[in-house]
């Protein structure tokens, strides 16, 4: 059976601010993205993920839409758009964009009348309750830590929002409210686009007003008993285009993962987003991933979704850190072991821009370089719990979503060939040395070792259909796993730690066949016993 494009495809997410500048504003653009057209072509990759770039008064960098058929002026125009998906397809690469539908930003039109007055036509298309300034419909606590609930004097109601307040949500129970969105990712679709990722879409369906969260403050609005008819209702859209759909959908268990994925079960969307991988261990602002946490996590969704539904496989997105950082050193050499140790397992992988050239963490030495609303509100709960500012700067920036926001880097000039004037976030000093141009004359760069890895994927069927099997399941530096196929087998074997490591593979895996086919380091063969240096990755196939 021929397999949906998805499964064999390789994503790149494109943050489209810090991507490219064409015009000198400092902030990245629509026209920027398709100048770089002919680099991600040479990559390898099939699809670009968009994040939104639709008009939004930008206070959650465009995850606040006020206009769902409108481009951000600052990323172009729709014209821009269009241009840009000809171009994508000319280079046959797709493009699938951010569909955001959990709420909407305050300043939309739909919640500019909703607010108006109690019986405006537009007042059910979000949640309003009784209410009083200094009483809210419910003690439910939002995302940011504070209440879900914001009051409103004009009506004396409060409106529900799981994100910030400019952010209202949506209220899916009202037909005509999903109807105008289903009418809207229908004009999307007709403009010829690719697919969507549809951001906290595991979130659109709330618990009744009563329901009492205890010790989870979010399971109120985690995957909630009745999000399934909305989700039909979507696939039965989808399903007319032959498009791909990836849902962000945290509280999705990977147990109920095939009933999203597979099509033979309910088949809402082609893959999800897990958000449970991401496995911290330390102190605050000393974080690092948790190997073993992060590798059983992972291992669970290849295992529950084996057979039955398709894994969406990321590390870096634009709310995380750069995993060079967070579980790298911050070499060529952590970057690609880390690489490998993802791009191998059964999925669709992601490559978030710049980690293809082992982009890292941002050296914060001032809250003024910091964007992230949710982070600096951090910050000031921290200073009044009476931390000194450089401690709270540490606990905040270690891990915020802001280092993966700073300009792509393409040169090695200070302003990393993103822009020709001020760019609106602060360039990562390494780009004099982390960089597209230096890395693509330099055979042992992390960018050569993706192209390389795109390719062998690529190449290999196994990759798609075969098997995963975890090995040495308790080691806590080294993860390493096989896929296999009815005719051949790989092996993937990585040190996920600075430090060397001495492993004994399981006997059923050593045999005289194993040839090497991918490596960031001097080991040639395959032996029961194997020193691994730090950071060091290996792939061996063979015949079986
Ligand atoms: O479920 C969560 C935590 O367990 C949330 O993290 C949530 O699913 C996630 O933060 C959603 O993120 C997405 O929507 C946000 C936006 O700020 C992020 O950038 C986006 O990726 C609001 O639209
Ligand atoms: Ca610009």
């Amino acid at each position: 059976m021929s397999q949906p494009w998805w499964k064999n495809a390789i994503g790149y997410q494109v943050y489209p601010r810090s991507f490219k500048d064409s015009n000198g504003d400092g902030i990245g653009d629509i026209q920027g993205i398709i100048e770089k057209l002919p680099y991600l072509k040479k990559l390898g990759i099939d699809f670009i993920w968009l994040n939104p770039i639709y008009k939004s008064p930008n206070v959650d960098n465009g995850y606040d839409i006020s206009d769902y058929e409108g481009i951000q002026p600052e990323f172009g125009t729709m014209a821009d758009f269009e241009e840009l998906l000809k171009q994508a397809h000319v280079n046959g690469i797709k493009i699938i964009l951010d569909l955001v539908v959990n709420h909407t930003s305050d300043q939309h039109p739909w919640f500019i009348e909703s607010k108006k007055s109690k019986d405006n036509p537009y007042r059910d298309y979000y949640m309003w309750a009784d209410a009083m300034p200094d009483k809210m419909p419910n003690n439910w606590t939002s995302f940011s830590g504070n209440s879900t609930w914001t009051y409103d004097p004009t009506t004396q109601q409060a409106y529900f929002h799981v994100f910030a307040p400019q952010q209202p949500d949506l209220n899916w129970r009202n037909p005509k409210m999903r109807e105008e969105i289903y009418e809207m990712i229908r004009w999307w679709l007709e403009l010829g686009i690719d697919g969507f990722r549809m951001d906290a879409i595991s979130h659109i369906q709330k618990e009744p007003w009563d329901y009492d969260p205890k010790d989870d403050p979010w399971s109120a609005f985690m995957n909630v008993k009745g999000i399934d008819d909305y989700m039909a209702e979507m696939r039965d859209i989808f399903n007319q285009y032959n498009i791909m759909t990836v849902g962000e959908a945290s509280g999705v268990t990977s147990k109920q993962a095939p009933n999203w994925t597979d099509p033979n079960k309910k088949g809402y969307v082609n893959m999800i987003f897990e958000l449970e991988h991401n496995v911290r261990k330390g102190n605050p602002g000393e974080e690092r991933i948790d190997v073993l946490g992060m590798k059983k996590v992972l291992s669970r969704w290849q295992k529950d979704q084996e057979n039955s539904g398709w894994n969406a496989l990321y590390y870096e997105n634009h709310d995380n850190p750069r995993i060079n950082t967070i579980l790298g050193n911050e070499t060529v050499k952590s970057a690609t072991a880390i690489a490998m140790s993802y791009f191998f397992l059964k999925g669709t992988p992601f490559i978030y821009q710049g980690q293809e050239l082992g982009m890292t963490n941002y050296p914060f030495t001032s809250i003024d370089q910091v964007d992230d609303d949710e982070s600096r509100w951090r910050y000031n709960q921290l200073l009044e719990k009476g931390e000194k500012p450089q401690q709270a700067l540490n606990e905040i920036t270690h891990w915020t979503r802001d280092h993966s926001r700073t300009p792509m880097q393409w040169d090695s000039d200070a302003k990393a060939g993103f822009t020709t004037g001020t760019p609106w976030m602060e360039v990562n000093p390494n780009t004099s040395t982390v960089n597209v141009a230096t890395e693509e004359s330099d055979n042992h760069s992390v960018l050569k070792f993706y192209r390389e890895m795109i390719a062998i994927r690529k190449a290999e069927p196994t990759f798609i259909e075969g098997s995963y099997d975890l090995i040495l399941p308790d080691d806590k530096n080294v993860f390493a796993y096989t896929r296999t196929n009815k005719d051949k087998q790989f092996v993937i074997i990585t040190n996920l730690s600075d430090t060397a490591q001495t492993i004994n593979l399981p006997d059923e895996l050593v045999t005289e066949n194993w040839q090497l086919r991918l490596s960031n380091t001097s080991i040639t063969k395959l032996t029961s016993e194997l020193e691994l240096a730090p950071f060091d990755g290996v792939m061996f196939e063979r015949s079986i």
